[in-house]
C-alpha cells in the first residue's frame, strides 16, 4: 500500500498545498497552469488561466468529496439515485467557490495574478447535456441535495455532443455543433476500474435447471462498456461534496479483437462505430424521437450502467441484495430512464438468482417517477419490434411484468376489459408499442407531478386510470430551483442588497427573504432597489450590444420570454401583442406609452417547423419595429441568440417583467418563472403550471393574471371553438393577423406566415385568439403600473421576499419527506435538518 506522506488529518481541513490562504491560491493557480495545463506564464492565454483557476478550486474540493463518500459508507445510509437522461449544469466554476465559501480570497488572489476573476468565469464553456425544464431541474436537485447534505448521487449519460448551438442566420434559426469538450473539461474524473459492460440485441434461450426452476439466458449481439466520469457537486457550505456520474460508451475490447482477430475486420469496426456512437450525441426534444432506436440504446445503456454500479456499490458494502431497495431509492426522471424497473428485474432474476416474487419486491420498492410533461405526443412509447429486437430479454420481462399486472386490475375491475386495454403496457391498438410511462407507473412506489395543478391533470386526465387504482402513489412535488445559482451567482447586486439588511442566511435557507417584507414599504430601500435593478439591465444592455449590435434603452421596461420555442408557450401570443402596440403606436404617434423593450431566447427543436417559423416570425417583427423611428424610441425587439444557463444567468436578474403565457393546463409547471420572481420581476401569466402557486405566494395584487384556467379550456373546446369568428370580431386582432399575412414583416413576401396564420385562423389549438384580448388588457395594466415606479418596485420587493417556498430545497425536503424516506441528514455540516 502506498504510504502517506502527509500527517493524518481531518480530510476536509485542507492541507498546506489547498488551503484558503491567498498565497495558496496563488501557487495554487501557477502550479497548475505548469504542471497540469504545461504553460509558461508569459505564452498562456485567457482559457490557460480559467483552466488553472477551475484546477485549483477543484483541488478544494477533493479532499471534501472523498470524505463524503467515506461518511456515506460508514454511516451506512440510505442513498438517493437520481437517473436523468439530463443534467443541464451550467458552468461550474462561479458555483463551486460559492458554495466553498472562497469568493473573496480567490478573487484577491487573481488580482494579485492580474487576473480578472469575472473575466476567467466568462471562459467557461457550459456542459449542455440537457434540452431545458428537466434537466435544469436536476441540476438545481444536485445542488440542494449536496447542500442539505443527502446522500446521493446523478446518474446520466456524458454525451459528446451536448445541446447544439442556435446561431441566427436570416431571422432563421440555424443548428451548430457544440463541442463541449474541446479544451478538456477540468471537473470530471473518469474512472476507468468502475466500468460494467451492457449488452444489445441478440437472443434468449430458457431451460428449467436441475430443481426445476425456470432459467433463462440472454445472448446479446453487441456488448458495449460503460466508462464512469464523475464531476464533484459541492453544496453551499455543507462540507458536503456528492457526485455526478456521466457514462460514456466505448467499444468492448475483447468482442472488438474476438472479431478483428477471426478477420471480421468490418464486424469489429462496426462494434466500435456502435459502441462509441451511443453517448455522442444529446437528442433534442423532438416530434421525430420516437422511432430514433439510438435513444432508446442510450436510455438502456446509461440506466443499465447506473443499476449495475448501485448493486456492486451496495454489495461492497457488505449488505446484501435483499434489501437493496431499504438503502437505495432511485427516482426516475421522467420516463427515460423507466426500462430500469425491467433491467433491475433482469439483474435480480437472471443473475442473482432471485425467484420471481422477491424480485419484484425490491424492484417495485426501489423506484419511483416524476412525470413532467402533460403533452401526449411527450409521452414515450416503443415499436415493440425495435424494442424485440434491441433487448429481447426486456421485452419477456415487460410480458410477464404486465400479465400480473392486467390480473391485478380485474381483480380491482371485474368486467371492465376496456379499461384492461387502456392500462396494458402493451399498447395494442393497430401498430403495437411499449408505453414506458406505464411501465414507470407499475414499478414504481410514488408517482409525481411537478406542480399542483399538473399533479391533478395527472391524477384527473394522463394518469387517471391508474390513479383509480392507486390512489395512495400519487403526490405532489412542486419544483423549486437553486437560490445559490439563480441569486447569489446570478445577481450580485441584489444579493448584497438583501444581504445588507437580513444577513446572508438566505441563500442556504430562503424562507429568510421574507424578512425583506417591511422594506417594501420603506422608501429609501426601494431607491437603492431600483438602482441595483439599474445597474443590473445596464449589464445586460452591454452583452446585447455586444452580441447583437442592438442597442437598448436600460430605463426602458425589460421584458422577458426566454424558454424553448413551443406553441404551447405562446412565443406568438406575446408577438401579437408587440404588433398591437406597434399599430397603436403607428397610428397615433402623440400615443404616451412607457418605452418597452421585449427580449426573447430560446431554441426550438430542429425538426420543429412552427417553432422555427415563430423564431423567424419574431426576428421579422424586430427588423421592422427596431428600423423604425416612429416606434422604435419606445419599443425594441430582440431576439437572443443561443439561449443556455449562462446567458439565463444574465436575463433572469435584469428582467422587469417575466412571461409565463401558455395555455392553461399545458405547462407542468415552469422554472423560469420562479427564476424571474426571485431576481423582483412581476409575472404576467396564465393560472397554469407553477404560476398558480406562484401567485398566490407572492399575492394576488402582486401577479398581472389573464387568460382562461385549465378547466375553460377544455370546456371551450369542447364546446365548439372558432377561432376564425374571434378574428372577425376584434378589429385590433384582425389588423394584426392581417398585417402578418400581408408580408409588411417579411419584406412584403406573404406566404412566409401563411403556415402559422392559417393555423391560428382555422383551428388554433393553443387558443391564443381566445386569450387575445384579455392578454392585451393585463398588458395595457402592466404599462400603467410600470409608470408608477415606486408602486412598481414595492411589487417587485413583495415578489422577491416571498419566493422562499421555490427553493429546491424546500422541494428536496419534500422529496425526502414523501417519497424516499430519508429523514436524518447527519452528514451535512451546517443546516437544519428539517423544517
Ligand atoms: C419540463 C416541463 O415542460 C416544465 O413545465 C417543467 O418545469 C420542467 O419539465 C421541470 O419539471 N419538461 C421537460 O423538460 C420534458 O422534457 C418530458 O418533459
Amino acid at each position: 500500500m502506498l504510504k502517506q506522506i502527509s500527517k493524518e488529518h481531518d480530510s476536509i481541513v485542507d492541507d498546506e498545498r489547498t488551503s484558503n490562504t491567498v498565497a495558496a491560491l496563488k501557487q495554487g493557480i501557477l502550479d497548475n497552469l505548469f504542471y497540469v495545463l504545461g504553460k509558461r506564464v508569459e505564452v498562456s492565454t485567457d482559457m490557460d488561466h480559467f483552466m488553472a483557476l477551475a484546477y485549483t478550486v477543484r483541488d478544494r474540493i477533493l479532499a471534501r468529496w472523498l470524505t463524503t463518500r467515506e461518511d456515506y459508507a460508514k454511516n451506512n445510509v440510505r442513498t438517493v439515485y437520481y437517473l436523468s437522461a439530463e443534467f443541464l449544469m451550467g458552468p461550474y466554476l462561479a458555483s463551486n467557490i460559492l458554495n466553498l465559501g472562497i469568493d473573496d480570497v480567490i478573487r484577491q488572489a487573481a488580482g494579485e495574478l492580474d487576473l480578472d476573476l469575472n473575466h476567467l468565469i466568462g471562459q467557461e464553456s457550459e456542459p449542455g447535456l440537457g434540452n431545458g425544464g428537466l434537466g435544469r431541474l436536476a441540476a438545481c436537485y444536485l445542488d440542494s441535495l449536496a447542500t442539505l447534505g443527502v446522500p446521493a448521487m446523478g446518474y446520466g449519460i456524458r454525451y459528446e455532443f451536448g445541446m447544439f448551438h442556435q446561431a441566427i442566420r436570416d431571422g432563421w434559426q440555424v443548428e451548430l455543433t457544440d463541442y463541449w469538450l474541446r479544451y478538456g473539461n477540468p471537473w470530471e474524473i473518469r474512472r476507468p476500474q468502475a466500468c460494467v459492460e451492457v449488452g444489445f440485441g441478440g437472443h434468449t434461450q430458457s431451460w428449467a435447471d436441475s430443481f426445476g426452476e425456470y432459467k433463462v439466458l440472454w445472448t446479446p449481439d453487441e456488448v458495449v462498456k460503460g466508462v464512469p466520469f464523475d464531476t464533484p457537486i459541492v453544496g453551499y457550505r455543507s462540507g458536503v461534496a456528492n457526485t455526478l456520474r456521466l457514462w460514456r460508451s466505448e467499444a468492448n475490447e475483447s468482442f472488438y479483437f474476438d472479431r478483428f482477430n477471426s478477420g471480421d475486420y468490418e464486424g469489429a469496426v462496426g462494434a466500435k462505430i456502435f459502441a462509441e456512437n451511443i453517448s455522442k450525441v444529446l437528442y433534442p426534444n423532438d416530434e421525430e424521437i420516437r422511432g430514433k432506436e439510438l435513444r432508446l440504446q442510450q436510455q438502456y445503456f446509461f440506466t443499465s450502467c447506473s443499476l449495475q454500479d448501485m448493486i456492486r456499490r451496495h454489495e461492497t458494502t457488505g449488505h446484501s441484495l435483499e434489501n437493496f431497495h431499504e438503502q437505495c431509492a432511485v427516482q426516475l426522471n421522467d420516463t427515460h430512464p423507466s426500462i430500469g424497473v425491467a433491467e433491475l428485474m433482469r439483474l435480480l432474476v437472471d443473475i442473482h438468482g432471485f425467484g420471481w416474487d422477491k424480485a419484484w419486491d425490491i424492484t417495485s420498492h426501489t423506484f419511483n417517477y416524476t412525470n413532467h410533461t402533460l403533452l401526449p405526443e411527450a409521452l414515450e412509447r416503443w415499436s415493440l419490434p425495435m424494442f424485440q429486437s434491441l433487448l429481447p430479454r426486456h421485452l419477456e420481462i415487460i410480458y410477464e411484468i404486465n400479465s400480473r399486472f392486467l390480473s391485478l386490475v380485474r381483480t380491482k375491475f371485474p368486467n371492465d376489459e376496456a379499461r384492461v386495454a387502456r392500462m396494458s403496457i402493451i399498447d395494442e391498438h393497430g401498430e403495437r408499442y411499449v408505453r414506458m410511462a406505464y411501465l414507470a407507473c407499475v414499478g414504481s412506489g410514488h408517482i409525481n407531478g411537478v406542480a399542483k395543478l399538473h399533479t391533478e391533470l395527472l391524477k384527473s386526465d394522463v394518469l387517471r386510470d391508474f390513479y383509480e387504482l392507486w390512489p395512495e402513489k400519487f403526490i405532489n412535488v412542486t419544483n423549486g430551483v437553486t437560490p445559490r445559482r439563480w441569486l447569489a451567482v446570478a445577481n450580485p447586486e441584489q444579493s448584497e442588497l438583501m444581504t445588507s439588511k437580513i444577513g446572508h442566511d438566505w441563500i442556504g435557507d430562503l424562507d429568510q427573504l421574507s424578512k425583506l417584507e417591511r422594506y417594501a414599504e420603506d422608501s429609501a430601500f426601494r431607491s437603492e432597489w431600483q438602482g441595483v435593478q439599474r445597474a443590473v439591465k445596464v449589464r445586460l444592455a452591454q452583452y446585447i450590444a455586444a452580441k447583437t449590435g442592438i442597442s437598448v434603452d436600460p430605463s426602458s421596461m425589460f421584458d422577458a420570454q426566454v424558454k424553448r420555442i413551443h406553441e404551447y408557450k405562446r412565443q406568438h401570443l406575446n408577438v401579437l401583442y408587440i404588433l398591437t402596440q406597434y399599430y397603436r403606436q403607428k397610428k397615433d404617434p402623440t400615443l404616451e406609452i412607457s418605452p418597452r423593450t421585449f427580449l426573447f431566447g430560446g431554441k426550438a427543436a430542429p425538426g420543429y417547423f412552427m417553432a422555427k417559423l415563430i423564431i423567424k416570425l419574431i426576428t421579422s417583427v424586430a427588423e421592422v419595429i427596431n428600423s423604425d423611428p416612429e416606434v422604435n424610441q419606445h419599443l425594441k425587439v430582440v431576439f437572443l441568440p443561443d439561449y443556455n444557463v449562462t446567458f439565463g444567468q444574465l436575463v433572469y436578474p435584469a428582467a422587469d417583467l417575466s412571461e409565463q403565457i401558455s395555455t392553461a393546463g399545458k405547462e407542468a409547471s415552469g422554472t423560469g418563472n420562479m427564476k424571474f420572481a426571485m431576481n423582483g420581476a412581476l409575472t404576467i401569466g396564465t393560472l397554469d403550471g407553477a404560476n398558480i402557486e406562484i401567485r398566490d405566494a407572492v399575492g394576488h395584487e402582486n401577479f398581472f393574471l389573464f387568460g382562461l384556467t385549465a378547466a375553460e379550456v377544455v370546456a371551450r373546446k369542447a364546446a365548439g371553438y372558432h377561432p376564425h369568428q374571434i378574428y372577425e370580431s376584434n378589429g385590433a386582432l384582425r389588423e394584426v393577423i392581417d398585417g402578418i399575412a400581408s408580408g409588411r414583416f417579411s419584406r412584403g413576401d406573404g406566404s412566409l406566415f401563411r403556415p402559422l396564420v392559417d393555423g391560428l385562423l382555422n383551428s388554433d389549438p393553443y387558443l391564443l385568439f381566445a386569450d387575445y384580448q384579455t392578454y392585451v388588457d393585463c398588458q395595457d395594466r402592466v404599462c400603467k403600473t410600470y409608470r408608477d415606479q415606486e408602486a412598481w418596485s414595492k411589487m417587485s420587493i413583495y415578489n422577491a421576499a416571498r419566493m422562499g417556498q421555490f427553493s429546491s430545497d424546500r422541494s428536496i425536503r419534500d422529496y425526502c419527506k414523501d417519497i424516499w424516506n430519508i429523514t436524518r441528514f447527519e452528514i451535512g455540516a451546517g443546516l437544519p435538518a428539517s423544517k
